[in-house]
């Protein structure tokens, strides 16, 4: 390999994550490609909605780690006949733009596929919930919905089912905020006791359309002690449904309460023409291994 094909190899290799360096200039071996199709993804009945955020393919074939590869695009494989291929998803964790990572809680992608020197072949991945996967609570508003408790004890506020934006079926859940009611914070109906405490991965996923920031945190109990808030990350508004993966597992393990709330809170922001301002949620899912 000459030099300069070596640094624009490492380069690139330092900008997408660890990609492998294979020399495409030896003249011997033709590289085939694969063409890596947008995810989709599976569920059955009992686990709620099928969207996701899958942005990066995890990519090894016949074991060999070849890359962190975006969906949509060829990329060249120097392989020939049956190759196996494992797929890994990727996601962004916390909704934090550097924090890349494989998703747990989906299983890994299996494709065997016979390549040829030069030629295209196409890889359809196809995303399903590791079967150890423990769904706590599914909410898609669709009817009544589990965030009917007041963090903030003003009743002016509450998170209410709604059609005017919906990722999902015909309703989402909506939290407003006003100059009259400038906060408004909710959490889950229920106390949630029996959460793994051995590091288990433990996520919160969740479709939002935030007009305000809106920050996902718990509230933990424990006997004898004052209840306790704890917010984890906040979300930006933005335009257009997006979709966070929240990991929980490090507070739990760390935290050891006995039970643990989901809670949201939303804030007015007084700079910002019109009122009242909106954040839009659908498709929570509190999940574990
Ligand atoms: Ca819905
Ligand atoms: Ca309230």
């Amino acid at each position: 390999m000459k030099n300069t094909t070596l640094n624009i190899c490492l380069l690139f290799s330092a900008m997408f994550l660890g990609l492998s360096c294979k020399d495409f200039n030896n003249p011997e071996q033709i590289p085939a490609y694969v063409y890596i199709a947008p995810f989709q993804k599976e569920v059955t009945l009992a686990q709620g909605s099928n969207s996701h955020q899958v942005t990066e393919a995890w990519m090894y074939a016949d074991l060999n780690f070849l890359g962190v590869y975006e969906p949509g695009r060829a990329y060249p494989v120097l392989a020939e006949g049956l190759t196996n291929f494992r797929i890994f998803g990727g996601i962004r964790e916390n909704a934090i733009d550097e924090l890349i990572s494989i998703y747990p809680m989906y299983d890994s992608i299996v494709i065997n596929k016979e390549l040829k020197a030069g030629r295209t072949d196409t890889l359809y991945p196809v995303l399903r919930y590791n079967s150890k996967t423990t769904f706590k609570f599914i909410e898609d508003f669709e009817s009544n919905h589990i965030f009917t408790h007041d963090v903030d004890n003003n009743t002016n506020t509450r998170l209410e089912v709604s059609s005017e934006f919906v990722k999902e079926g015909t309703r989402s859940g909506k939290m407003e905020v006003s100059e009259a009611s400038p906060v408004n914070e909710v959490g889950t109906t229920f106390i949630y006791e029996d959460l793994p405490v051995s590091g288990e991965a433990i996520f919160l996923e969740m479709d939002y359309y935030a007009e305000v920031p809106l920050f996902i945190g718990l509230e933990m109990f424990n006997p004898g002690q004052p209840t306790e808030k704890y917010f984890k990350l906040q979300l930006l508004p933005r335009v257009g449904w997006n979709k966070v993966y929240v990991r929980f597992n490090e507070e739990v393990r760390g935290f050891r309460k006995k039970g643990y709330r989901i809670i949201f809170s939303t804030s007015y922001d007084p700079a910002k023409e019109g009122q009242p301002q909106r954040a839009f949620i659908d498709n929570v899912k509190l999940i574990h291994l």
